[in-house]
């Protein structure tokens, strides 16, 4: 049989009598304390006894071992407080913590392309209220009373006479109103719809744009619009004009690219058509220009419309709307 546990205690005591810091509290810790320290397997050695002495051995053991716990313990309470009242441990030289750096969220991004391409193209930006009157948002637009957008379905009513804007259009009609022609301005922005599925959210974003002076035509409409498509996609692509319809707009066109993942074949991401929506244009209503006090037919202008976050999709190859909005940054971080 080696050390008695009162042996062991009393040269364990000594030992932490003598140390003077907290780095050896801990080393003579592990060495009488620890897994393989000697009143562990001291402990672990009293079941080889015989049975009747186990018991008492046994209490005595676990009694002495309390006590050192606790004597090892009031030594590093000891030797932390001395410590961080000298503040030794702060090393300045130590490099700060990093702070974790952000990224745009991709509907910004793009934005800020298509906002960028059309500053360049000599256009302004204008931006306004989120909150518009019934006026701004559908009658100025000569969006009849009846007309299915004016339905409690489809539009967010804050009351009888105030919606969420639908559309940033609302802000091109304010603008006129303060502005007389030549006018080109985008107006980029939050728009809200009562809508929500795989492919709508109740939220998303559009850039819309409008050029009004003397002798615009649909040629201007054409070439502003085919270079825009070509400087956010790509140069080579293909884009076709289709007639369509908006109450604001008249002829108006709907512009669609050659489908960027099947290249016209016909596949899912294009219903088979081989050819992706990108937006919707025409030629400014005179209705509209009447209702902001334009000299009509003196000025002509166009207008269009597009959705920020179906462009961001087809270049980033996203094939699901509402990622776009639940803040994962294992999405966001990769922008
Ligand atoms: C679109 C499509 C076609 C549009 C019209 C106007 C305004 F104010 F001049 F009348 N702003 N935006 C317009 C025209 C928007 O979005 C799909």
């Amino acid at each position: 049989m080696g050390k008695s546990i009162e042996q062991i205690e009393s040269e364990a005591l000594k030992a932490l009598e003598a140390v003077s810091d907290l780095e050896n509290v801990e080393l003579l810790s592990t060495k009488y304390l620890g897994r393989k320290g000697e009143v562990t397997s001291f402990l672990r050695s009293l079941s080889k006894l015989p049975q009747e002495k186990r018991a008492e051995a046994g209490k005595k053991a676990n009694q002495i071992k309390k006590t050192l716990e606790a004597a090892f313990n009031e030594a590093i309470e000891k030797f932390e407080a001395a410590t961080s009242q000298t503040g030794d441990e702060i090393d300045v030289s130590l490099p700060g913590r990093p702070v974790p750096r952000g990224t745009l969220h991709p509907v910004t991004r793009i934005t800020n392309q298509i906002c960028e391409i059309f500053t360049r193209l000599g256009f302004d930006i204008a931006e306004g209220p989120e909150v518009e009157t019934d006026y701004y948002n559908f009658e100025a637009l000569n969006f009849p009373k009846e007309h299915p957008a004016r339905d409690m379905q489809d539009t967010f009513f804050v009351s009888d006479n105030i919606v969420l804007r639908t559309h940033t259009s609302p802000l091109q009609v304010r603008v006129m109103e303060k502005q007389s022609p030549p006018v080109r301005i985008v107006a980029p922005g939050k728009v809200f719809r009562c809508d929500s599925d795989i492919t709508h959210t109740p939220m998303f974003h559009q850039v819309e744009g409008l050029m009004v002076d003397e002798g615009v035509s649909f040629g201007d409409l054409k070439g502003i619009l085919t270079t825009f498509i070509h400087q956010i996609f790509d140069d080579e692509i293909s884009l076709r004009f289709r007639p369509s319809f908006f109450p604001f707009t008249e002829p108006s066109a709907e512009v669609d690219i050659l489908c960027v993942i099947c290249r016209g074949k016909g596949c899912r991401v294009c219903s088979k058509t081989g050819w992706l929506e990108i937006l919707g244009s025409g030629m400014v209503h005179p209705a509209v220009f009447e209702n902001v006090n334009y000299d009509t037919p003196k000025y002509t202008g166009f207008a269009f419309g597009m959705g920020v976050e179906r462009i961001a999709m087809l270049k980033y190859g996203i094939d699901d709307l509402r990622i776009f909005f639940n803040n994962d940054v294992r999405f966001l971080r990769q922008f």
